[in-house]
């Protein structure tokens, strides 16, 4: 069978066959599972052991219409380059769809007020306020997975605490009537010194996806780096794009490297401008959050008509394991040539930490690195980004000119605030990645709320940049800055009062509901 799955002929039958839901819904149990997607049926019978999420998830819509669950976590064409092509049943036949009511949760409803309710842009001043209108806002768990961090969550807060230990050492008279931020990245021209970061899975917090991120970035002159999981499409995200907008590609590099050379080479002929490789993730964190949130979900499960064999059932761990398996783990500095001979795009390592790798990347004849820790989503207790750029830029500055016009070194995690991308830069870094910042401003308000936190971040530039007598970027010098304290991790630092309150604490496992001591 396995050799028909390339068969032109096989694929246009199937797709001009009709197939009624009263002939999917005698297939809804594990021995024959059938299941609608967009208006198609498949038969994922076979691949319910390989589902990434774990069967349990599928078999809830056996026999039915999966596409609402599939929709967000899925990119549009997962199943149908995923399935053998004899498992691809042919299309529904609409006469037969039932026009059903959706039912609409309590919880849902009470969302959609808070949703009608919530502040408008004029009263967002800064960051942390999309971070507090998202946490009420979305679902719980797309809060989970994008609030999420490994472990204890100490380095996502960590990476907060670090920019609290850099204090500035402000010049004077130096008129500061205009100041100028404008700047490139890897020779792309940039609006500001900082890029959005890639995020996996827009559609969990807002119905257009990434897309009107891509819009407002494109509208602004700010450069997107697209996620390898993105809920739209690559192609969808870059025909959002203005034309010449300049993009950026993040890579989960793919175990069938066939399959990764494809994709780097799309993207390359659809105009991205640089390769964003992530190495920091041969197996995602465990994010305990998103990981309880899939539990608490189960519990309607237990109306899923189907009974699962409980001892096959792979444990449910979260939306990030059950869209990542298919990262290579294997991904070695070998690999480094390989990657630059399928491609002229810059490349650059995302989630570098130590010199030791700065330097081998600097050998490998990359463009770049990020020092990132994903968030504080990947190693728990490992450091921050801006920390480690002080002792990567010290290497660095023995092996060559400084700053290196052939590698950049960019920083993320934790940025809030212009304040934070300042210190960065007088640190050293060539540009600052901001992931949930503006991850936060689209699910709340959409491409306005991506236009209001760049409009947010280049006026805390202004202001800041004035008060630091800082007139060009140039001008951002480590003698700006005193980091004497950024590597001592005893000591207080002052209350960060909005971040706090929007940060949830971890909560440990709880009892069942009715339990009595
Ligand atoms: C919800 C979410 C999803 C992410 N998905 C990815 C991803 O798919 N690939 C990746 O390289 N980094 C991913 N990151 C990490 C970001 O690119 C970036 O390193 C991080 O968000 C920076 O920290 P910040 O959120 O505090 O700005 C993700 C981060 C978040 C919060
Ligand atoms: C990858 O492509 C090469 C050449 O096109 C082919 O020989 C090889 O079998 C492919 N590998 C996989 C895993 O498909
Ligand atoms: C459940 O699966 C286990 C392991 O595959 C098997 O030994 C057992 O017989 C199954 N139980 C039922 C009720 O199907
Ligand atoms: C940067 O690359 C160019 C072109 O390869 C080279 O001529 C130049 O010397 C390099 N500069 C540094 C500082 O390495
Ligand atoms: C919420 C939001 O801003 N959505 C917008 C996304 O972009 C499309 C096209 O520009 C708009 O129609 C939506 O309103």
């Amino acid at each position: 069978m396995r050799d028909m799955r390339s068969s032109p002929l096989l694929s246009l039958t199937s797709l001009a066959v009709m197939i009624s839901t009263q002939a999917i819904s005698e297939h809804a149990s594990r021995d024959s599972c059938w299941i609608i997607v967009h208006g198609k049926a498949y038969d994922v019978t076979e691949f319910l052991d390989e589902h990434p999420g774990g069967s349990k998830i599928i078999l809830k819509y056996a026999g039915t219409d999966a596409t609402d669950a599939y929709q967000p976590i899925h990119p549009p064409n997962a199943i149908i380059d995923n399935l053998p092509i004899e498992k691809h049943l042919g299309t529904v036949d609409p006469s037969t769809v039932q026009k059903t009511e959706k039912v609409v949760s309590e919880a849902e409803k009470q969302r959609q007020v808070l949703l009608a309710n919530r502040p408008p842009l004029d009263e967002i001043l800064n960051l942390h306020d999309f971070e507090a209108v998202a946490k009420v806002i979305l679902p719980d768990k797309a809060w989970a997975y994008y609030s999420s961090a490994s472990d204890d969550e100490i380095t996502i807060r960590e990476n907060r605490a670090a920019f609290q230990r850099v204090w500035f050492r402000p010049r004077i008279l130096r008129d500061v009537t205009s100041v100028d931020w404008s700047m490139t990245i890897l020779g792309q021209k940039s609006s500001l010194p900082v890029y959005i970061s890639a995020t996996a899975l827009g559609k969990l917090g807002h119905p257009d996806g990434e897309l009107n991120l891509t819009r407002a970035a494109g509208k602004h002159g700010v450069i997107q780096m697209i996620p390898t999981l993105a809920s739209c499409s690559f192609d969808e995200i870059v025909d959002a794009a203005q034309p010449n907008q300049p993009l950026f590609l993040q890579l989960y590099v793919n175990r069938d490297r066939n399959l990764t050379k494809r994709y780097v080479q799309h993207a390359e002929e659809r105009g991205v401008k640089a390769l964003f490789i992530t190495v920091d993730a041969p197996q995602l964190g465990r994010r305990e959050k998103d990981m309880r949130m899939k539990f608490i979900g189960d519990d309607d499960t237990a109306a899923a008509k189907v009974q699962e064999n409980q001892s096959n059932v792979k444990k449910n761990e979260g939306v990030s394991r059950a869209i990542s398996s298919f990262i290579d783990p294997s991904l070695s500095w070998k690999d480094i040539p390989w990657f630059r001979s399928i491609t002229k795009m810059p490349i650059i390592l995302k989630g570098v930490s130590t010199p030791e790798d700065a330097i081998l990347a600097l050998e490998a004849g990359v463009q770049g690195i990020v020092l990132s820790n994903h968030g504080g989503r990947q190693l728990d207790t490992s450091r921050s980004g801006l920390e480690n750029l002080i002792d990567i830029v010290a290497a660095l500055k023995t092996r060559g000119p400084w700053p290196n016009p052939n590698f950049s070194v960019f920083v993320d995690g934790g940025v809030r605030r212009a304040s934070d991308v300042l210190k960065a830069l007088a640190l050293g870094a060539s540009a600052v990645g901001i992931g949930r910042g503006f991850l936060y401003a689209f699910c709340g308000y959409g491409e306005e709320g991506v236009d209001k936190a760049i409009k947010i971040i280049a006026d805390e530039l202004e202001m800041n940049m004035r008060l630091l007598g800082a007139r060009n970027l140039k001008e951002l010098v480590p003698e700006m800055v005193d980091a004497s304290a950024l590597s001592s991790h005893v000591g207080l630092t002052p209350k960060d009062n909005l971040y706090d309150s929007t940060y949830q604490p971890l909560s440990l496992a709880a009892f069942k509901s009715g339990a009595k001591l």
